[in-house]
């Protein structure tokens, strides 16, 4: 498998309930790296700007609303399969339909508040994490 790098971020509500350690570690025993990690504040234009896909649909307004609610943290995760591992450590959108022991299954309230975020594809990781990282803040660790 390929060494991948994907965008991962835990949303205003994993924040809230004092979840960042327990979701970072689920990523470092899966055998994933932190290459970069911030806590940040996004503003509206941010998280609309990072949702432009969503926007239009009826939830876009409640998802900004929610990603700028409180802090998120943001952090680049390295490894092999790094986005798919990732997706499957997350579980599906739905904390209903994500399989049990998911960070989703485990953490998240809704389809709308579900704890993490993660890339869907390359070129999703590659636009996300350029939005959130200049290249001297992305480590090489091997
Ligand atoms: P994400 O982008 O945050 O990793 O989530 P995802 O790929 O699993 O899901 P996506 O379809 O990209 O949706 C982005 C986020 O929008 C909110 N959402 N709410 N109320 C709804 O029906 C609904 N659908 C999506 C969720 O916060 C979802 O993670
Ligand atoms: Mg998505």
């Amino acid at each position: 498998m390929p060494e991948q790098q994907t965008l991962s971020i835990i949303k205003p509500d994993a924040v809230r309930k004092n979840l960042i350690g327990a979701i970072e570690s689920r990523f470092e025993q899966a055998g994933l790296k932190i290459v970069a990690l911030k806590m940040i504040q996004l503003s509206r234009a941010q998280a609309e700007g990072f949702y432009a896909e969503h926007q239009g649909k009826p939830f876009f307004e409640g998802l900004v609303d929610f990603m700028t609610s409180g802090p998120v943290c943001v952090q680049v995760l390295s490894g092999d399969n790094a986005i798919t591992r990732n997706r499957e450590l997350m579980g599906a959108t739905n904390p209903e339909e994500a399989a049990p022991g998911t960070i989703r299954a485990d953490y998240a309230e809704s389809v709308s508040i579900n704890a993490a975020h993660g890339s869907d594809s390359p070129e999703s990781a590659a636009r996300e994490i350029a939005y959130f990282f200049e290249p001297g803040e992305i480590f090489a660790r091997s």
